[in-house]
């Protein structure tokens, strides 16, 4: 086998490495005395799509962020919000905000409220600088004002006060590796025929 036929065979391994790479799903569980949920990030081709429902506050808006740590001994042993270009504190949709600023959940009801969680984000990711992946879900108390109430800390937290209910996110799917950027089984599978052509060539 020729030298340009191999370099042929590599270009192909990894146009089908991205081709076959799987859609990661992670999950993160807010448990408390009163609140229970469970919040799912599914990668979609726009960006991460976040689901679920939670309940066990009153009806109102409560300040929602990914922080910075996985330790959830306490809820504020998660540290801060993530926040890796070190910015000022935002809303989801605004251009200055933390990666882990994910705005408000809304509960809605009289007796037994329930906030269902649907939406796309952007910024969050699954894989690189963005990866929220064992870092920190938290619930607070207050509602996040989106770093515009003008209280002393609507640029850090959006004054949302305390946490309430916290969960690490965690692998749902795929069970195989995350570490490399397009991890499946197939991808290894090519990578290792073309690994050993290589060696039959030479
Ligand atoms: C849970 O709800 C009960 C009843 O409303 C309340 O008394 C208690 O303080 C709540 N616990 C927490 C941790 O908020
Ligand atoms: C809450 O109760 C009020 C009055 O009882 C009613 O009008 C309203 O529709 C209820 N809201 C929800 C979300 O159930
Ligand atoms: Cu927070």
């Amino acid at each position: 086998m020729s030298r340009s036929h191999l370099l042929w065979l590599t270009l192909f391994g990894v146009i089908v490495n991205q081709a076959v790479a799987q859609n990661r799903v992670a999950v993160a569980h807010l448990v408390s005395q009163n609140i229970s949920g469970s919040i799912v990030f599914t990668e979609t081709s726009n960006g991460l799509q976040v689901t679920g429902a939670i309940t066990g506050l009153p009806a109102g808006n409560y300040g929602f962020h990914v922080h910075e740590l996985g330790d959830t001994s306490t809820c504020d042993a998660s540290g801060a919000h993530f926040n890796p270009e070190v910015t000022n504190h935002g809303g989801r949709e605004h251009n200055v905000r933390h990666v882990g600023d994910l705005g408000n959940v809304v509960f809605v009801g009289n007796n037994t409220a329930v906030a269902t969680v649907n939406f796309l984000d952007t910024i969050i990711t699954l894989r690189g600088r963005n990866n929220i992946l064992g870092r920190t879900l938290v619930l607070h108390e207050q509602e996040d004002d989106l770093g515009q109430g003008g209280h002393e800390t609507s640029l850090t937290t959006g004054n949302a006060g305390a946490r309430v209910a916290c969960g690490v996110i965690g692998i749902r799917y795929p069970a195989e590796p995350w570490n490399s950027a397009t991890t499946s089984l197939p991808s290894l599978v090519i990578y290792a025929l073309s690994a050993m052509f290589v060696y039959l060539s030479v």
